[in-house]
């Protein structure tokens, strides 16, 4: 993981030239963020004291003070993420990076916000949740008139509550949110001591539909999408939520995809705490292991990890626990096609045939088009994993450190603590009853009810 120290001593240096030129326009600096590792943002340097939030593959945005206001420089511009290793996608997004950097700010700040333009259409910003003056709403076309490229517009209100939510386009919105277009944003409470947690992560959720071998998203799809992502992330790329053991803790996700994802987390109970609509009322709280996240939503999730090892965190449809993968497939299993495979292997060598116990991948090893991403992938300490897409893991540690958010390795389970194969006394294997599978349909017979007497 980088360290916003680090990164923005980078930054500093290759923007030296741009510093003076934005100063000399009175705009504030808009740092730039090319990798995708996590950045652990330092306590606030300026304005109210807050507890920063943990952006999964993301960073948080610099600001100035000025006057009293917090300024900030969004940049709305092409960008190339990794969304895995070895697989790149050209997407639009801000300062450098998709989902662009989140934005924090304290509950009553006065926050203006810098957008310059430099896609090659039309923009505008909405502030996804937030009570503002309705000039300020970047509904394009009925609060304002779009950002044309090339230009910068400023956006200046008052975060009047605390809470979780987001910023993407309302101008050409299906193809914008398509390519990346989004980001998330944080109202902390006044009293740093409210809603207070120990490790505060926070990521957007996405959907991308990428040909293998091409690296433009497709934006007319609106359901049949191949990579779906926490933060324009797809598992193992996704970096993993690490956690002292009894730390209070909040994941906060928004959902800028075409469907509901149902988020659940292995090993804890938590509550929902926060929609972007503000914080549950602690009595209208109850227990969940799985959050449905309907499209536009936020939710803040919260509790104590109290159960030490490596616990999947993942949206429950399968399918979007998978990478760039076909739909059109036919289910294979059950079906005895070796024959076949000799046959098609005279004709194309190597041809492998797949499906028959399943869609395991089991140990084979497969040559996949240029940049796309296996269907599933990740290995941990007792293999395959066989996931991709939206998964990662909540790691759970005694000895983690305060503020350590570094990969602690996989869990050292406890002696005898592991699922482990039987090597007593079996009972004999049942089988199904022997049922005639078809038989010739006799001719159906219909009986026509008598009228009903109601
Ligand atoms: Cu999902």
């Amino acid at each position: 993981m980088t360290n916003r120290r680090s990164f923005l001593t980078g930054a500093a240096l290759i923007g030296a030239g741009m510093v003076s030129r934005a100063g000399a326009a009175g705009l504030p600096e808009a740092p730039l963020q090319p990798a995708a590792a996590t950045a652990v943002p330092p306590p606030p340097p300026t304005g109210r004291p807050f507890n920063p939030v943990v952006t999964l593959n993301g960073w948080s945005l610099p600001w100035r003070m000025k006057d009293n206001v917090k300024e900030f420089h969004l940049v709305a511009e092409p960008v190339v993420r990794e969304i895995a290793p070895g697989m790149f996608a050209n997407l639009w997004g801000y300062n450098g990076q998709t989902p662009g950097p989140t934005i924090e700010v304290v509950e009553g700040d006065r926050v203006r916000i810098f957008v310059t333009n430099k896609l090659p259409e039309n923009t505008s910003v909405h502030w996804h949740g937030q009570i503002l003056p309705n000039g300020m709403d970047g509904v394009s076309g009925v609060t304002q008139p779009a950002i044309p490229p090339g230009k910068t517009f400023v956006y200046e209100f008052v975060a009047k509550h605390a809470g979780t939510f987001m910023y993407h386009p309302h101008a050409d919105e299906m193809a914008q949110m398509a390519m990346g277009m989004m980001g998330f944003w944080v109202t902390h409470p006044k009293d740093p001591a409210l809603h207070a947690v120990d490790r505060d992560f926070v990521f957007l959720l996405s959907a991308y539909d990428i040909e293998p071998g091409s690296y433009t998203p497709k934006i007319n799809t609106m359901l049949d999408f191949n990579l779906w992502t926490f933060n324009s992330r797809a598992f193992p790329a996704i970096d993993p939520m690490v956690v002292r053991k009894g730390d209070r803790v909040r994941i906060r996700a928004g959902n800028l995809t075409m469907t509901n994802h149902p988020i659940h987390l292995h090993g804890h109970t938590f509550e929902v705490t926060g929609t972007d609509g503000g914080w549950v009322k602690p009595a209208a709280r109850w227990p969940e292991v799985t959050t449905d996240i309907a499209v536009g939503q936020m939710r803040a999730i919260e509790f104590i990890a109290d159960n030490p090892g490596d616990w999947a965190f993942h949206c429950h449809k399968s399918h979007h626990t998978m990478n760039a993968m076909g739909h059109d497939v036919p289910t294979m299993i059950g079906v005895d096609h070796r024959g076949v495979a000799e046959k098609i292997n005279k004709l194309v060598p190597g041809y492998m045939v797949m499906g028959e116990k399943g869609g395991s991948m089991g140990g084979m090893q497969m040559p996949i088009p240029e940049n796309t991403l296996p269907m599933m992938t990740g290995t941990g300490q007792y293999g395959e994993i066989e996931m991709g897409g939206m998964f990662t893991l909540l790691k759970v540690r005694e000895n983690q450190a305060r503020g350590d958010y570094s990969d602690p390795g996989w869990y050292k389970h406890p002696q005898g603590s592991v699922a482990r194969e039987w090597t007593g006394e079996l009972p004999p294997p049942s089988t199904a009853p022997n049922v005639p599978v078809t038989k010739a349909a006799a001719p159906l017979s219909v009986k026509r009810n008598a009228p009903h007497r109601h």
